[in-house]
């Protein structure tokens, strides 16, 4: 049961912050919570004091970071395999309304040193509670990248949540983190399930225009389309006027071919040396791997790892992993079809490279990420990622 594990997850953080406690103090607390304990346990004070340390800057980058924080919970949920749908909208007044339908947040009441609580009020209001609890280990949201959907309510106007689950339609409203309403079923929901959430962001907490880029967000939701086939992302905007139809602007991004898909974007007006992607996908010691090339007729090279959704922009086990087999996979094959004048003869990893154009995506539990950025893929899969590519490149060629 959910909650059963947002209870465990919630004490872990309580042991986390009561060890915190005690190294700050350097001296023992029996277990018992501390005021600094607690201060873990909700954090919506500690968020909007340093929100930069949450969501990476309160710029531009900040401002649209709220808006995938969200989208990454319900990208969790269609990861889990329960949601296949995430609407996304850009209000007149730039507030932003995310829709999934997934299960819907957890309603039932979680027992909280002695109080009842709605577990989706714990997981609205305390940093780290709805990340990494339930079974879904691919998740990226609660992570280290992802820092959950209480972020964006502490730094939040006005947030409104409704959630459709157990045949009821649920409602609460917050303000800068804090509930402004109890959680109150406000009617039926027959079959419907699903989460909404509408946000107002704080204007006290970012340095620039509270102003969405249609494309920015365009562009991060098609690349969440490309990495999750078949899932359906939406962008509408109400901002903006469509000619033709006189409604809102409005695109929508569905790719059943995954990553050969997004290859195809990325080649998009080049001339490429084939006509389809090569496209590999497996499953390997609890790694899920997909893999994507097409040479064009450029020297240049591009290409695009991620993690669990993450652009991973400094690469790492995943990407080393690839390249090593690529190379060693064309000059196999290279050899056996007799391309070389002698067996001395090879290509250089850079030889391969000229033209290329690739996607790595792997997803895994509890990636490893490095790097001042945490753009960098730190855990042990280059061997697994190598392996897969030596059998289906391998296998491609043959053909
Ligand atoms: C906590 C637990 C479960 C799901 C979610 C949170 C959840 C959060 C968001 C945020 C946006 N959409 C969401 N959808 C789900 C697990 C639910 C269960 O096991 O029943």
């Amino acid at each position: 049961m959910a909650t059963k594990e947002l209870q465990a997850e919630l004490l872990d953080a309580k042991n986390d912050a009561t060890n915190d406690a005690k190294t700050k103090n350097g001296k023992t607390t029996n277990g018992d919570y501390t005021a600094d304990s607690i201060k873990v346990l909700g954090g919506m004070e500690a968020v909007r004091k340093r929100p930069a340390m949450y969501i990476g800057s309160t710029g531009e980058l900040g401002l649209h970071h709220l808006v995938y924080e969200v989208v990454d919970n319900s990208v969790d949920e269609a990861l889990a395999g329960y949601a296949d749908k995430i609407e996304v909208t850009i209000h007149l007044d730039n507030s932003i309304t995310v829709v999934d339908n997934g299960r819907g947040i957890p309603v039932d009441n979680m027992d909280i040193d002695g109080e009842k609580i709605p577990a989706a009020q714990v997981v609205m209001t305390t940093l780290h509670a709805g990340g990494k609890f339930d079974s879904n280990s691919y998740k990226v949201s609660g992570g280290l990248h992802g820092v959950g959907v209480s972020c964006v309510n502490a730094l939040s106007e006005e947030l409104e949540l409704e959630i459709w689950r157990d045949g009821f339609t649920w409602e609460q409203t917050y303000s800068k983190g804090e509930p402004t309403s109890k959680l109150r079923k406000t009617g039926a929901a027959k079959v419907k399930t699903g989460t909404k959430v509408h946000f107002v962001p704080d204007k006290s907490i970012f340095t620039t225009t509270l102003e969405y880029n249609f494309d920015t967000l365009s562009q991060r939701l098609r690349e969440l389309a490309f990495l999750n086939k078949g899932l359906v992302i939406t962008l509408t905007d109400e901002r903006q006027t469509d000619s033709k139809t006189n409604e809102a602007k409005r695109t929508e991004f569905k790719y059943n071919g995954g990553i050969a898909e997004f290859i195809k974007h990325l080649n998009r007006g080049k001339q490429t040396l084939h006509d389809k992607p090569i496209y590999m996908e497996a499953d390997k010691d609890d790694v899920h791997i997909e893999i994507g090339l097409q040479y064009n007729d450029a020297y240049s090279e591009s290409v695009f790892s991620f993690a669990n959704n993450i652009n991973t922009v400094d690469g790492g086990t995943h990407l080393s992993g690839f390249r090593t087999s690529l190379t060693r996979t064309i000059n196999s094959a290279g050899q056996q079809m007799g391309l070389f004048k002698d067996v001395k003869e090879n290509l250089t990893g850079d030889d391969v490279r000229e033209g290329l154009v690739a996607v790595i995506s792997v997803k895994l539990s509890q990636p490893q990420f490095e790097g001042q950025t945490k753009g960098k893929l730190n855990s042990d899969i280059a061997g697994i990622v190598q392996a897969v590519v030596n059998e289906k490149l391998g296998a491609f060629f043959e053909q």
